[in-house]
C-alpha cells in the first residue's frame, strides 16, 4: 500500500467511526442523556481522542511495516543480507565439509554452502565476521577440487577464481600461493589464520583447536 493510499484509508476509518458514533448514540441506554448538548460535546471529545489514538496506532504500524523490507531485504530467517547475498554464518555449528553441506541444505527454506562471487563480496563477508566477533573459527565455503586435483569449482560447477585477493599466501619466503597441489586437501575454508583468505584443507577439517563452521547461502 502506498503512503498516500494508507493515509486515505486511515481517514476513511476515522470517518466511519464518526458515523458509527452518531448512529449508536440514540440507541444506547446509558447514553440517552447525551441528547443534552454538553454531554454530547464531552462524548464527542472522547471519541476524538479514541480516533486520534487509533490513527496513531495505524501510523505506528505503517512505520513498522515500512521498516520490514529494510530488515529482511529479501532474506529468510536465519539468513541475513551481507553485501549482495543472503548468508547465515553459523559459528555455533561445527563439522566436516560434507556434514556442513547437509546442514546448510536444511537452514530456513533451503540453502547450500556459500560461494563467493567476487572480491568485493569476499571483503563484505570478512568485515561482517570481524565486526560481529565471529573471528574464532574457520568457515567452509562451497569450493572443492575433489573431482580433478587442482581444478577448483564451486558447487554449481563454475570455476573458483585463483590468486589474490581470494587465496592465502604462505609465509615460506616465496609467498607460495594456495591452494596446494595436494590430493589430501580438497575443500576450501575461509582461513582464520590468514584473516579469512581462502585455503585448501582436508574435507574432514584438520585436527586442531580451531573448529570448522559453515557459511550457508540462501537459495
Ligand atoms: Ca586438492
Amino acid at each position: 500500500m502506498s503512503k498516500a493510499a494508507f493515509f486515505a484509508s486511515s481517514k476513511e476509518i476515522e470517518g466511519n467511526m464518526r458515523q458509527l458514533t452518531v448512529r449508536l448514540m440514540p440507541s444506547v441506554g446509558p447514553m440517552r442523556k447525551l441528547h443534552k448538548y454538553k454531554h454530547y460535546k464531552t462524548f464527542n471529545a472522547k471519541i476524538n481522542i479514541v480516533v486520534k489514538m487509533e490513527r496513531q496506532h495505524l501510523l505506528l504500524a505503517f512505520g513498522l511495516l515500512s521498516l520490514l523490507p529494510a530488515i529482511a531485504q529479501g532474506c529468510i530467517m536465519p539468513y541475513e543480507r551481507i553485501g549482495t547475498q543472503c548468508l547465515f554464518i553459523d559459528s555455533l555449528t561445527h563439522g566436516s565439509f560434507f556434514d556442513m553441506r547437509l546442514h546448510c541444505n536444511i537452514q530456513g527454506e533451503g540453502g547450500k554452502l556459500a560461494h563467493i562471487p567476487d572480491a568485493n563480496q569476499h571483503t563484505e563477508i570478512i568485515n561482517y565476521i570481524k565486526k560481529n566477533g565471529l573471528d574464532r573459527y574457520n568457515y567452509w565455503v562451497d569450493a572443492t577440487d575433489s573431482d580433478v586435483e587442482g581444478t577448483w569449482k564451486w558447487g554449481d560447477g563454475s570455476l573458483v577464481p585463483r590468486g589474490s585477493p581470494f587465496w592465502r599466501y604462505e609465509c615460506d619466503g616465496h609467498f607460495t600461493e594456495r591452494p596446494n597441489v595436494d590430493s589430501n586437501s580438497n575443500c576450501a575454508i575461509l582461513d582464520l589464520e590468514s584473516h579469512f583468505r581462502m585455503a585448501d584443507t582436508s574435507c574432514l577439517g584438520d585436527i586442531g583447536e580451531v573448529p570448522y563452521s559453515p557459511i550457508c547461502e540462501q537459495i
